[in-house]
């Protein structure tokens, strides 16, 4: 019987992704992360799991181009322009990862108790064929990666102040990712994740 490519190579999958490590300088960091955190309209959004209502265990906050539309943790979030201290970071980030991003989702961890789920970022409004760019500052945490078909088998990576990871097209149909808890972790992390979302059409 012949056998497919697949199980006659049994190759480990590739990994789709780019960790730069120190990005962003440490005062450059330094800088962006007080920014951030002081700058940002930051909210705690409720979510419905098993007919009961939780606030997520972080903080979010979502800047996009005028008339970008991105639901997530249950609510339709419209970016209503990038505000002008940011900028100059988002033209950095495209310039590097040669795409031209026109979203942004922000989240706050302020402590290892603030984590995120198993997931991957592929809803429809999401363009598949750009990749996501995930910008951290402040406290190390480990970033959680599994591939759809071995789930057992997890690869971990610390993304520290500064780290710029670089999700390829494609990864986010094959991969999913997640920031666990981690009791000892005392101070906060403040993670930006580029996007390029398709544009809503109007009749
Ligand atoms: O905080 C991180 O590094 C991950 C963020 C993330 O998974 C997301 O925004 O979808």
């Amino acid at each position: 019987m012949a056998l497919s490519s697949e199980q006659t190579h049994c190759e480990a999958p590739v990994q789709p992704w780019t960790l730069i490590q120190g990005w962003v300088k440490p005062d450059a960091a330094a800088f962006w992360r007080n920014q951030l955190e002081e700058s940002v309209g930051w909210q705690q959004p409720i979510v419905k799991v098993y007919g009961r209502q939780h606030p997520v265990p972080r903080l979010t906050a979502f800047l996009a181009e005028t008339g970008v539309r991105y639901r997530y943790s249950g609510t339709q979030h419209t970016g209503s322009g990038w505000p002008e201290w940011f900028v100059p970071l988002l033209e950095e980030v495209q310039q590097t990862c040669s795409c031209n991003f026109n979203g942004c989702l922000l989240n706050l961890y302020r402590h290892g108790d603030d984590r995120m789920g198993w997931h991957a970022d592929d809803e429809p409004e999401i363009d598949q064929s750009a990749p996501i760019a995930s910008l951290s500052f402040g406290a190390s945490r480990d970033f959680q990666l599994r591939h759809r078909r071995e789930t057992g088998n997890k690869t971990s990576l610390s993304l520290a102040d500064g780290d710029l990871l670089i999700m390829q097209s494609g990864c986010q149909q094959s991969w999913q990712h997640c920031i666990p808890q981690r009791k000892k972790i005392r101070t906060m992390r403040v993670n930006l994740t580029f996007r390029r979302f398709e544009m809503p059409v109007h009749f």
